[in-house]
């Protein structure tokens, strides 16, 4: 079965509507789902890598996400700032330190000697002699096949592949949950996917999945339909990543990202490129909500440079508004006016 879509949003309401309609039913160890067996979902712009949809709105726990993967990282403590659920997930105990199954170690973990940065390697060495079918990273790995281990990866490959200016990425996975695991795997790997192609000076080109088991579980059914029920939305994309070699820029990402999430002063961000700027400030403003600080987050929300994270940082602030008010209703009104707030 293949799906084609230009965006994330259309292959995830494609996906979803058929799986509801004619999915086949399956009881694996996480309860009752609907199934598609071997699926191809191609994607077109990669770089419409999230759903736009407000009720979803998880849009900073795929950056943490992703971010948790290009730090190398596999605490579960970094994790669960973002998606504070994971260690449940994954069936680890309360006093469990790491995710064995994390992709970050896997992918990027060792420096220099990881396996992305040896892929680098030798993308550059084959680029413009050879049209090369060996940069493949792997994550699944046969060890990781052991009883009770309840963090068994679902993605086994991603294979990049260079073609005509163009950098193509094929993703592998054994198992996709299509309403919670693709938008985030989907994201990672697209992102990572803008990563490489800017590291080798190249366009992003087509992302194609590939799934063994694609499913939508019977608890998911009813946000599926609410999702479905939500309409068409408008197309977006992330705004493009900055030409040029990006790893200095992610470098400071990510240290600014820890930064963010322990409460320690950020590292010195003279000639970092707007784009990581409003990434990081993503960061912040989730750090704000969750600590009630409106003012803050509006503060942050109007450095912003990009419009297009508008609808994500405006349902945030609704809600914190929404319950700052329900506690205090005598609360000043620059705290609660969204006028007062640059439009973007
Ligand atoms: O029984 P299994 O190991 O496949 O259960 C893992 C569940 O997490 C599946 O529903 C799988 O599709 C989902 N998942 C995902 O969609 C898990 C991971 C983590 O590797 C992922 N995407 N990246």
């Amino acid at each position: 079965m293949k799906f084609k879509a230009v965006t994330l949003d259309d292959a995830l309401g494609d996906i979803m509507r058929r799986l509801l309609r004619s999915g086949t039913r399956i009881n694996a160890g996480r309860g009752r789902a609907r199934e598609f067996t071997c699926v191809l979902v191609e994607l077109s712009d990669p770089t419409a890598r999230f759903s736009r949809t407000e009720g979803r709105g998880v849009l900073i726990s795929l950056i943490g996400e992703t971010l948790w993967y290009l730090a190398g990282s596999d605490r579960l403590k970094h994790i669960e700032h973002y998606i504070p659920k994971y260690r449940t997930f994954i069936k680890a105990s309360p006093r469990a330190v790491r995710a064995p199954g994390a992709y970050g170690p896997r992918l990027f973990g060792g420096g220099e000697q990881s396996q992305m940065a040896k892929l680098l390697v030798t993308l550059k060495q084959k680029l413009g002699s050879s049209d090369t079918r060996q940069a493949v990273a792997q994550i699944f790995d046969r060890s990781d096949l052991k009883p009770g281990n309840g963090d068994v990866p679902c993605t086994t490959t991603l294979q990049f592949l260079p073609r005509r200016g163009k950098l193509h990425l094929a993703a592998t996975m054994r198992s996709n949950d299509v309403y919670r695991g693709f938008p985030g795997d989907v994201f990672a790997f697209t992102f990572i996917q803008e990563l490489v192609a800017r590291t080798l000076d190249l366009e992003v080109g087509t992302y194609s999945h590939f799934v063994g088991s694609l499913h939508l579980y019977d608890t998911d059914e009813a946000k599926a339909r609410d999702y479905l029920n939500e309409g068409f939305q408008t197309p977006i994309s992330m705004p493009s990543m900055p030409q040029g070699d990006p790893w200095s820029s992610v470098m400071w990402l990510l240290e600014a990202e820890q930064a963010i999430r322990c409460g320690v002063p950020e590292p010195a961000s003279a000639g970092i490129d707007p784009y990581w700027l409003d990434l990081a400030r993503l960061l912040k403003i989730k750090v704000l909500h969750d600590m009630r600080d409106v003012r803050h987050l509006v503060q942050v929300k109007n450095e912003m440079v990009s419009p297009v994270y508008n609808a994500f940082i405006r349902g945030r602030q609704v809600a914190l508004q929404r319950r700052l008010l329900e506690s205090q209703p005598d609360l000043p009104g620059i705290l609660l006016s969204t006028n007062k707030t640059r439009t973007l």
